[in-house]
């Protein structure tokens, strides 16, 4: 295995390939058996693009083929930056057959993340589009070039300028190595608790277990149609069962460049889509688009939501406007996926996030000094699985405390579980902030701020949010004249992070609230925050 990775227990690898979780299938295969099945069947569309498995399953082998002449190897790194485009799964699928590790960056991140996690990973080549959504990816890529002398290629979908353009890369298809369905596939991203993201290494066998528990849960098949309107290289709509859960079970994937409702109704009543996922605000956006519309939405089976804490009294909504089932799914992308089945009572399925996908998830509720906490009450989240990871990349110190000995995951989230086994979430006890489902690690932003001269000290919290659920407010402590809002804000766009991570709102402060050992309390700052919000919403 990749070196920095942390392999599950023997014994506990051998019982998930005996209870047949582990199947020894790799990305590679699959996709040939399903072109080989499928063949004219149409696996992907964007706009007036349609490309059938046997189509999408030769350019995969072509490129392959390019990337290697490039000097592309099995356990390179390379980060991959691409929006929902044809090409995010050729070179998904064609980094999976040369045993190079794809890292999912998403569109919205800028250089500082990027150029960390070149560099963590140590990549040798990074992949982008040329422009989206008004943004330059290769100015980005210009500038992370800089920082990592060590990336040796930039491939551009698109107009490469300096750069390689994909379109020279599909070659005549060449042997390719044989890859180990134990082997780590590519490094998803997590939201980030201490600092920067940490990176999950996550294996053929693993991934693929869960996407084949997925797609059965959600009863996808063959004439299943998955609408994809979040960013795909995020672990959600990547497989839950999301796109790589469709192409399993032989579907079509439609493509959306995002989540407007114009857009997606359109796609929607077009393609005839069945199922969708959603983070909790495009939801709401969707059950208030609907009455000012008149597309077709008939074909729509399932609704996903997911990503953060939806509400029930919103959830009520889903079945009445749109006349199909909601699925609230509470997952995560070290592992543990629950979902709430789709014939569950509508009791369970407004009220509760689901139970978990897999009858070897082990899931444990305990209290801070990990003994479990008694039926029915809240406590934090452990779980261990045939899917959920064992350990971060390179983060032996960090991995010392995100698990338990005997190797539990300890989620961070706060939960119950009622009688029935389903879990409710009520509320967290890391450092992080869950934007509507973007996750925002307050250290990461608190360390970018220090940076400021004018900025002393800061702690970064929650604040609650009738859309986004939540939304992030910086408490900063000023050094000597204090700088304004829009100074900061700016300084934080110039040190180029992502824009979700931009705190929303900016307070200054004499001194911070302690907790009985004297550290910054951040209880005491949500409530601060809280009532001044109630204070101006009343007056
Ligand atoms: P990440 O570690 O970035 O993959 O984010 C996973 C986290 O998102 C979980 O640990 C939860 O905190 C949060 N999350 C995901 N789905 C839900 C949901 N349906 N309800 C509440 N929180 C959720
Ligand atoms: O928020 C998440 O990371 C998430 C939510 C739902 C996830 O990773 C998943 C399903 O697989």
């Amino acid at each position: 295995m990749l070196t920095g990775c942390c392999e599950w227990p023997k014994e506990f690898a051998e019982r998930y390939r005996e209870k047949g979780c582990w199947r020894g299938e790799t990305f590679g295969e699959m996709l040939r058996e399903r072109a080989e099945k499928h063949g004219d069947r149409i696996a992907l569309t964007s706009g007036d693009t349609y490309v059938s498995y046997a189509v999408l399953d030769n350019k995969v082998d072509r490129l392959a083929a390019g990337l290697r002449s490039l000097g592309i190897k099995q356990e390179d790194r390379v980060v991959l930056q691409l929006p929902n485009v044809v090409e995010f799964f050729e070179v998904c699928f064609a980094l999976f057959r040369i045993g190079a590790l794809p890292v999912f960056a998403l569109p919205s991140h800028r250089s500082s993340e990027i150029s960390y996690f070149c560099e963590f990973a140590e990549a040798t080549a990074y992949i982008i589009s040329d422009k989206q959504l008004g943004f330059d990816y290769r100015k980005l890529a210009r500038k992370v070039k800089e920082k990592v002398p060590t990336l040796q290629h930039v491939i551009v979908v698109g107009e490469e300028e300096e750069f390689i353009g994909i379109h020279d890369l599909y070659m005549n298809p060449v042997n390719q190595p044989q890859i180990q369905s134990n082997d780590v596939a590519f490094l998803q991203l997590s939201g980030g608790t201490t600092g920067l993201s940490k990176l999950i290494p996550r294996t053929h066998d693993d991934y693929i277990y869960s996407l084949r528990t997925s797609a059965e849960i959600c009863k996808l098949d063959k004439d299943s149609v998955y609408l994809a309107v979040l960013p795909v290289a995020h672990n959600y709509p990547l497989s839950s069962p999301g796109v790589l859960g469709t192409l399993y079970a032989g579907g079509r994937i439609v493509l959306a460049s995002g989540g407007s409702p114009d857009e997606a109704f359109s796609l929607i009543e077009k393609e005839r889509v069945t199922i969708t996922a959603l983070v909790p605000p495009l939801a709401m956006v969707w059950l208030d688009a609907v009455a000012s519309r008149n597309n077709d939405l008939s074909s729509l089976q399932v609704l996903q939501v997911g990503g953060a804490k939806f509400s029930a009294e919103v959830a009520k909504r889903i079945r009445p406007t749109f006349n199909c089932t909601l699925q609230q799914v509470f997952g995560m992308a070290e592992g543990l996926v629950n979902y709430t089945r789709l014939d569950d009572s509508e009791e369970i399925i407004i009220h509760t996030q689901g139970r978990p996908m897999s009858e070897f998830d082990e899931i444990r509720v305990v209290d801070e000094k990990d003994h479990d906490v008694g039926p029915g009450q809240v406590g934090g989240l452990l779980t261990r699985g045939p899917y959920t990871i064992r350990g971060y990349y390179k983060a032996e110190e960090h991995n010392a405390k995100s698990f338990t000995s005997d190797g539990f995951y300890r989620t961070g989230d706060l939960v119950k579980v009622n009688e029935q086994g389903y879990l409710i979430v009520e509320g967290r006890d890391k450092d992080q902030i869950n934007r509507g489902g973007e996750k925002v690690a307050a250290e990461e932003v608190e360390n970018h701020l220090l940076a400021h001269s004018a900025v002393h000290d800061v702690a970064i919290v929650s604040m609650p949010d009738d859309y986004l659920g939540e939304r992030t407010c910086a408490f900063v402590i000023a050094r000597g004249q204090a700088p304004t809002v829009s100074d900061l804000k700016r300084f934080l766009r110039n040190r180029g992070i992502a824009a979700y991570k931009i705190p929303d709102r900016i307070e200054f402060i004499k001194s911070f609230p302690q907790t009985g050992v004297g550290k910054v309390s951040k209880k005491e700052l949500r409530k601060v925050i809280a009532e001044k919000l109630n204070s101006t919403v009343q007056s």
